[in-house]
């Protein structure tokens, strides 16, 4: 673990739901980070670039089909194949920006109708996020951006049980964010909070665990 004396970067997670603007505001908070000389990097679960990931990824697109609890572990094991390198960036002092992760794990299973506590369980023990901006929005308002594109998931009933599942999830690492306003706007937001969060890190707040 991290004593507490020691500097360090900042693990900030994007949530929310499909088309509320997570890769969008990722992308550009990146930039913006780099930019002021701050070392980042985007980060983006599933990850789709390993063997898991691939499994994950043919799930999506529908062209596999697997049961419920097996999904769910295998973006838990998704996670858990990058945790140490995730704790490793964190403590050289990069600060990660992440589009989405446990957060997302829970509330898209427990939406299918897993246990809430069971879906919780295979995360135990991972980093939890030092901020989770949760980009908020009506699921008929995100629903009404371009449409959605053809992976599982992507449809209008399925994201107001997810919406649902996330406020179960909100705590004092949450900070809501209102998704409705332009591009722009969003980001101003979002930037206030994150150099508050990188500071705090940089002199040495604590990283924590899931679920506490
Ligand atoms: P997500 O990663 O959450 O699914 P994206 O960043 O891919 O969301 O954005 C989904 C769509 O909505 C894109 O077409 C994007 O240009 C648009 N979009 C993102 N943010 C806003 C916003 N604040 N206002 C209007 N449209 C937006
Ligand atoms: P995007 O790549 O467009 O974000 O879609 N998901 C994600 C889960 O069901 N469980 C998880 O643990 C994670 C991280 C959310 C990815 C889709 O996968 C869902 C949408
Ligand atoms: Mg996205």
């Amino acid at each position: 673990g991290l004593s507490a004396s020691e500097s360090r970067g900042a693990f900030i997670v994007l949530e929310g739901l499909d088309r509320s603007g997570k890769s969008s505001q990722c992308a550009n908070l990146l930039s913006f980070l780099n930019k002021q000389g701050i070392a980042a990097e985007a980060w983006r679960f599933p990850d789709r670039s390993t063997g898991i990931g691939n499994m994950i990824s043919s799930y999506l697109s529908s062209s596999a089909d697997l049961d419920d609890r097996t999904v769910h572990l295998l973006f838990s094991a998704n996670r858990w194949e990058k945790s140490s390198l995730l704790e490793t960036k964190l403590r050289e002092g990069t600060t990660l920006v992440v589009d989405r992760y446990s957060y997302s794990g829970v509330a898209f299973s427990a939406a299918k109708g897993l246990d809430f506590n069971w879906c919780k369980a295979p995360d135990e023990g991972l980093p939890a996020a030092d901020l989770v901006l949760y980009l908020n929005i009506s699921p008929e308002i995100a629903a009404a951006r371009g449409g959605y594109g053809a992976e599982r998931y992507e449809n209008l009933n399925f994201q107001k049980k997810v919406a649902n599942c996330y406020k179960r999830l909100q705590d004092s690492t949450w900070k809501t964010i209102d998704a409705t306003k332009s591009i722009d706007d969003v980001q101003e937001d979002i930037r206030k909070a994150v150099l508050l969060v990188i500071a705090k890190c940089s002199q040495g707040q604590e990283l924590h665990r899931l679920w506490s």
